[in-house]
């Protein structure tokens, strides 16, 4: 954890250029620029502000970050969410917030962003598969829109939901996973400051693999609980199904907090591959809670990590 000083490096100087032009490129290719009409610039949070929660360790490049995906709704391979989410239309889009709230309603993105301060958020990322990658992430905390819209004494949960849209989801016509994709939070999680909701990466507004154009960010918890694109909050006082848990519930849990000393049933979660270190790099070591323990272990003490996995 670090203070951002004056003189820290920009995103143009941490992500090689050819990676922008390139990225520009593409895009412009696959027609993917529609949010740069209004609400791009807006979403990609060019004048966000530093945060304290950012980690000093070096990102990622905006390549990696957009070329090594999990977006099974797009296929289940690893290149499957660059090649094919750019036909993802995401404006108009809106999210439905409902359950235990004072405020419920279905409220467009741009009403939910525009009263927020959005905050770079350069994040440790630990996909349950073992692989990680730091990314700097522009969003902001959940816990201001939760607020806004009023949070009632008998919620203890929030439950995400992905859009249901196979027209543009192709991974959504093939079974497997009992579409759509959801996920959950106990409430004091949901309420954590480093849990946000992000809308873009580096200066862009979110790349549609990476979850466009607002998606969950919850660092110290596996990949899989980093909910994307999506269309419905909703407080409940019963913890929430959840996709992976439904699927295999003896190796997804609820919590699925990084734990380097609970294996996964298959392998081992005691080191990981980062992105990017290359061949020789190596495998560096897991971190418990990502790193982010100082932050959030209270909200489980006296609970049994390897039950509560
Ligand atoms: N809707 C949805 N959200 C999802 C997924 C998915 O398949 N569908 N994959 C999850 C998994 S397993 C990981 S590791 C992260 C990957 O995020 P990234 O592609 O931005 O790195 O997204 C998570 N969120
Ligand atoms: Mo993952």
């Amino acid at each position: 954890m670090r203070k951002i000083r004056p003189g820290d490096p920009t995103w143009a100087d941490v992500t090689p250029k050819a990676d922008f032009l390139n990225r520009r490129q593409l895009m412009a290719g696959a027609g993917a620029l529609a949010l740069g009409s209004i609400a791009g610039p807006a979403l990609a949070g060019l004048d966000a502000k530093p945060s304290k929660y950012s980690t000093d360790a070096k990102p990622n490049t905006l390549k990696q970050i957009t070329s090594y995906n999990n977006f099974y709704e797009f296929g289940w391979g690893k290149t499957d969410p660059e090649q094919y989410a750019g036909q993802l239309v995401t404006d108009p889009w809106s999210v439905e917030i409902g359950g235990l709230v004072d405020k419920p309603g279905t409220y467009g993105l741009e009403d939910i962003v525009k009263p927020e301060t959005l905050e770079q958020r350069i994040y440790r990322f630990r996909c349950v598969e073992a692989w990680s990658m730091v990314i700097p992430w522009v969003g902001f905390e959940l816990a201001d829109l939760l607020k806004r819209v009023g949070v009632q004494p008998s919620a203890k949960y929030v439950a995400f939901t992905t859009l249901y849209r196979p027209s543009q989801m192709p991974g959504q016509k093939q079974g497997g996973i009992d579409w759509p994709y959801i996920e959950g939070l106990r409430l004091d999680e949901a309420m954590n400051p480093l849990t946000i909701l992000a809308t873009g990466l580096y200066d862009e507004p979110m790349p549609n693999q990476n979850g466009a154009p607002i998606r969950l960010i919850v660092p110290w918890k596996y990949g899989f609980k980093s909910i994307k694109s999506i269309v419905k909050i909703e407080l409940t006082d019963k913890q929430p199904p959840t996709t992976w848990n439904i699927l295999a519930p003896n190796e997804y849990g609820f919590y699925a907090n990084v734990n380097p000393t609970v294996d996964h049933p298959r392998w081992s979660q005691a080191t990981e591959r980062h992105i990017g270190a290359g061949l020789f790099g190596g495998r560096q070591k897991t971190l418990m809670f990502n790193g982010y323990g100082d932050e959030v272990a209270s909200m489980y003490q006296g609970m049994d990590l390897r039950k509560f996995y």
